[in-house]
């Protein structure tokens, strides 16, 4: 199962397990210990009050009272000295003992608030950075939902301060609204090919979220490319007549997304399993697209996959084509992406973590 980021007061998540920064009494505080005991209800303080205290880097459980999970899971994160005092080490232990307590008790599913980024002081970008090396580890060799659930919009340092390189690069590629606006017209008015690739589905700017409803209009919908029949080429295509056998016709069917991705999977020489925990994709949409040739997947799963498979960006262009979509200056979130498949980077947890400071759609599911 995949890991999820979300923006969200984590009373508020209905899962098996939520999880509380606690401090070592297990007596409460503010922050988000604070919020839990408040909507849990007095139940959970006594509860506590059984449990004795809590080392730094371990974790309790306790029932969720009132809230609308099972268990909250009671761990204690370090206190921020200077990163030379074992910080990360007893973060990792805070993460490791909760996955732990939650494994045991049989959770599916999971939410996390970012351990000691609060009163404890531990930098945001580091707290987030060593979370999601906990997920991702545990994701590799286990089956579990896990949300990372952020609070305040500075919990995500924002793009611009954790990710500069990224931030240029965006500058540097993006191209505004208007102008893919100016040239769409232009094409429209035949004044010749655009330059620009324009996807209507994936320009992402808050300039294009105002303009365009987040549903892909009709005319560019991606289903409505895969129910088609492929051809591989035009020529080959005014070769077709009536009279040529269906199997010949069936012949100049391109291969569909499910074909490419589960030939790319054979040739990386990666299990079914290794492929889909890299792409952050649960095992039962796998089991879908695997056996529904046509499938017509998300253009973030599509991404997500070319990103486990460590495909170059022209073989991730022609994965993408399979569904029915290509990457665009005009949308930030191809951007981004683009940004690190050009750079080496196929940690789909790091990709994720500059998507969400950027406010942008995760890839995944
Ligand atoms: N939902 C999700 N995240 C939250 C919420 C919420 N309702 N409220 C705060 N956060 P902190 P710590 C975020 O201070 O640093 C307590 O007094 C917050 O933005 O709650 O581990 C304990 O009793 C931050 O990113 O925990 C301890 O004494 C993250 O949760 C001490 O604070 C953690 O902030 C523990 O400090």
């Amino acid at each position: 199962m995949p890991l999820l980021l979300v923006r969200n007061d984590i009373t508020k998540m209905k899962c098996d397990a939520i999880v509380n920064a606690a401090n070592n009494n297990l007596r409460g505080g503010g922050g988000v210990d604070g919020a839990i005991r408040r909507a849990a209800g007095i139940g959970l303080l006594a509860e506590c009050i059984t449990l004795g205290k809590c080392e730094t880097g371990k974790a309790k459980v306790t029932r969720g009272y009132r809230l609308p999970c099972k268990y909250v899971i009671h761990a204690v994160g370090p206190i921020w000295k200077d990163g030379e005092h074992g910080e990360e080490e007893l973060l990792r232990s805070a993460y490791k003992e909760s996955l732990a307590i939650a494994l045991k008790k049989g959770c599916e599913s999971i939410a996390f608030p970012l351990i000691s980024a609060g009163a404890y002081g531990y930098p945001k970008d580091k707290a987030m950075k060593v979370a999601f090396d906990c997920f991702s580890e545990f994701l590799l060799e286990h089956e579990m939902l896990i949300y990372l659930v952020i609070f305040d919009k500075e919990s995500t340092a924002l793009g611009e301060k954790l990710f500069p390189n990224i931030a240029k690069y965006i500058d540097d590629n993006y191209i505004g609204i208007k102008r893919v606006m100016a040239e769409k017209r232009r094409r429209d008015e035949g004044f010749g090919n655009v330059s620009v690739p324009f996807d209507f589905g994936n320009a992402k700017s808050e300039c294009a979220k105002n303009i365009f409803d987040s549903e892909v209009p009709k005319a560019v919908a991606p289903a409505a490319f895969s129910s088609l029949p492929k051809f591989h080429s035009s020529a080959k295509y005014d070769t077709v007549s009536l009279g040529d056998s269906l199997e010949e016709a069936l012949s100049m069917i391109d291969e569909s997304f499910s074909e490419m991705l589960l030939r790319k999977i054979d040739e990386k020489g990666m299990t079914d399993a290794q492929c889909y925990k890299k792409a952050n994709i649960d095992r039962k949409l796998f089991s879908k697209i695997r056996s529904t040739p046509n499938y017509h997947p998300k253009k973030k799963t599509a991404l997500a996959f070319a990103v486990a498979l460590e495909l170059s960006l022209p073989e991730t262009e022609e994965l993408l084509l399979k569904a029915g979509y290509s990457l665009t200056k005009s949308s930030r979130f191809d951007i981004i992406v683009e940004y690190h498949i050009k750079n080496g980077i196929y940690d789909i947890f790091r990709i994720n973590e500059a998507l969400f400071s950027f406010d942008e759609d995760l890839l995944g599911p």
